[in-house]
């Protein structure tokens, strides 16, 4: 049986730049990544997404402006759990974003993401986001560089993964 942990991924964007943020600290430390965590208690899953970005990097993002636009599972050899990750996007945002302990923040051109610098399995995916298409994801880890198999595809429907998977 594996154990399943829920995290939140949020992708900002505007005129062909992507917002990411370099990982200070924790894990994924020195890479560039999306704002995300756990969920606290008590709270859904887009409430987790738009308070991790504020934490994060200081923008405010409306919980209904938040489009789930895929999902990501992740297992490591030798370990029992599964890491779930919720994948969020919006174009519409406040704030300018800030550097926090946890992230610096910075745009990426859309054609000019900084992949070597990233998750292995980002570059996997990374083009079903950038093109609008819905996916989901499955990536077997056996360390924390290298990918020992996945799948992965485009969805219709967010809405229709969940019926049929969850
Ligand atoms: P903390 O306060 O306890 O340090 O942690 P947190 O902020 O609640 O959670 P975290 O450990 O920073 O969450 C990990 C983030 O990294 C979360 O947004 C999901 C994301 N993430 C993975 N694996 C991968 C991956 O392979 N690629 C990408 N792009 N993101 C990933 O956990």
């Amino acid at each position: 049986m594996l154990l399943k942990k829920v995290y939140t991924l949020v992708f900002i964007s505007k005129d062909q730049q992507i917002l990411l943020g370099l990982k200070k600290r924790g894990f994924g430390v020195n890479k560039w990544n999306g704002f995300g965590g756990k969920l606290e208690p008590n709270e859904t899953i887009v409430e987790a997404a738009s308070r991790e970005l504020q934490e994060e990097c200081c923008i405010r993002v409306k919980t209904t402006d938040l489009k789930n636009i895929g999902h990501l599972e992740f297992t490591f050899e030798g370990d029992k759990t599964m890491m779930e990750v919720r994948v969020f996007g919006s174009k519409l945002f406040e704030g300018i974003p800030r550097e926090t302990e946890e992230m610096l923040p910075k745009w990426f051109p859309c054609n000019n993401i900084p992949f070597d610098n990233m998750w292995p399995d980002d570059r996997i995916w990374f083009p079903y986001m950038l093109k609008g298409q819905l996916f989901y994801g499955r990536f077997h880890y056996k360390d924390l560089n290298t990918i020992l198999n996945y799948h992965i595809e485009e969805l219709k429907s967010m809405e229709e993964f969940y019926n049929r998977n969850l």
